[in-house]
């Protein structure tokens, strides 16, 4: 049966919830979570043994995409303190019928877990699994491994207009990573990836613990306005006398109108926050496309009275005519803005005023619009808050229209074959 009658929400989820059991008497359900590890297991738990490969299967349903990823995991102990991190990130796909997910990993790196991890901040996203089997198959052909490849959660990208993707590749083996590359498998059909620099996809060597990353511009073709293509990332490597592939799911979010990318823009605010951890305060958090982390002025040394507000500058001139911004989604009330002014300039200096109003309390993207007009910088100026506190915070902001110039880049590189 399907969970109709939603017992912690009768509004919104009537109808459309994930079943509180999938098969039997039992399963583990969790329920609009905070981000981060919601569970895993232990080498007591399920003793995963170095080298050895393992086939991890479990039935689910979720319902909000972008929410959740099932994780493999090593725990490191060193100095006494042990280090835990994710190795493989798989982001579940939303399914209101119960699907199967099934994985093989090789385990090493430290003692291997899994588990599973909140992603977002969307409300009301659940997870159900059940019949959770590790299956172990035996000695591994090669050791496990151990290099991570991130990519950004949340870019928002327009038809025909290259914007900026950038992934990430860390080296998390004992000793270096050779003859590196780095490839976005499975682009959906039409779409375009070029790397900004040359060959900036390709590494010859990384030391153990460095981070190297790839600036990509991604181009959707016509006619996938609304759409939320999925693909991976993947980077490959010579390790040890054997070549590994490590890989992260990968999502961005097509929008229907043209939208300078949050990636080509810089932002500054008259106030940051600086003692809550970098998920709330830095203003570079009204760019990362993540909902759950935010710019706050500050509370901890001062108390800085309205107004209050971010600028960003842009990669280049653009002809621009709306600005979005996305209001704090969690943590309470202060902040969230009620009148404000947007403001343009070419230089950062010089400005000019081409709307105000007043925002909402609404967990969505408020997008005011003005005249086109060329700029290279817009202000966002705070006047006061919905609640009249002296705090100002956004999630996210967002500047619509078109770069003048439109950034050009080359195509991929090809990674050598052979270990070097
Ligand atoms: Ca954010």
């Amino acid at each position: 049966w399907k969970n109709t009658y939603s017992p912690y929400d009768s509004g919104a989820l009537k109808g459309k919830a994930v079943d509180d059991v999938l098969a039997g008497r039992h399963s583990l359900k969790s329920h609009a979570e905070n981000t981060g590890l919601v569970h895993r297991t232990t080498p007591a738990t399920v003793p995963f043994e170095e080298g050895r490969t393992y086939r991890v299967s479990f039935s689910y349903q979720t319902n909000i995409e972008g929410q959740w990823a099932w994780v493999t995991g090593a725990d490191r102990v060193a100095d006494g303190k042990t280090t835990s991190r994710d190795i493989t990130r798989d982001v579940l796909e939303p399914a209101l019928d119960t699907a199967a997910y099934s994985r093989e990993i090789v385990a090493g790196c430290g003692d291997t877990w899994v588990g599973l991890r909140k992603l977002g901040s969307a409300r009301g996203a659940d997870l159900v699994i059940d019949d959770f089997t590790v299956t172990d198959l035996g000695v591994a052909e090669t050791g496990a491994a151990c290099a991570a490849v991130t990519a950004p959660n949340g870019v928002e990208l327009s038809p025909g207009v290259p914007g900026e993707y950038v992934t990430a590749f860390t080296n998390h083996e004992s000793a270096d990573a050779v003859n590196v590359g780095i490839a976005l498998p499975g682009l959906p059909e039409g779409w375009k990836a070029e790397v900004k620099e040359k060959n900036g996809n390709l590494f010859e060597s990384v030391e153990p613990g460095a981070t190297v990353r790839t600036a990509w511009l991604l181009t959707p073709p016509a006619g996938t306005t609304d759409t939320s293509p999925v693909w991976k990332v993947t980077a490959t490597y010579a390790h040890g006398g054997d070549t590994k592939t490590v890989s992260a799911g990968a999502r961005v979010s097509v929008t229907d109108e043209p939208v300078l990318s949050p990636g080509s823009m810089t932002a500054t605010a008259d106030s940051e926050n600086t003692s809550s951890g970098p998920g709330e305060g830095p203003v570079s958090n009204v760019l990362d496309g993540d909902a759950g982390t935010i710019w706050h002025t500050d509370y901890t040394a001062s108390q800085a009275p309205y107004p209050h507000w971010v600028t960003l500058k842009f990669g280049g001139a653009a002809d621009i005519d709306g600005f979005g911004y996305l209001g704090r989604q969690s943590g309470g009330p202060n902040g969230r803005v009620a009148d404000y002014e947007v403001a343009v300039s070419d230089d950062g200096k010089d400005w000019t005023t081409v709307v105000g109003g007043t925002l909402e309390d609404v967990p969505r993207t408020q997008r005011v619009s003005f005249d086109r007009v060329r700029a290279s910088y817009v202000r966002f100026t705070a006047l006061n808050a919905l609640n009249r506190q002296p705090y100002a915070a956004a999630a996210e902001v967002r500047v619509y229209g078109v770069p003048v110039e439109l950034p050009t880049g080359y195509p991929p590189g090809e990674r050598p074959a052979g270990t070097r």
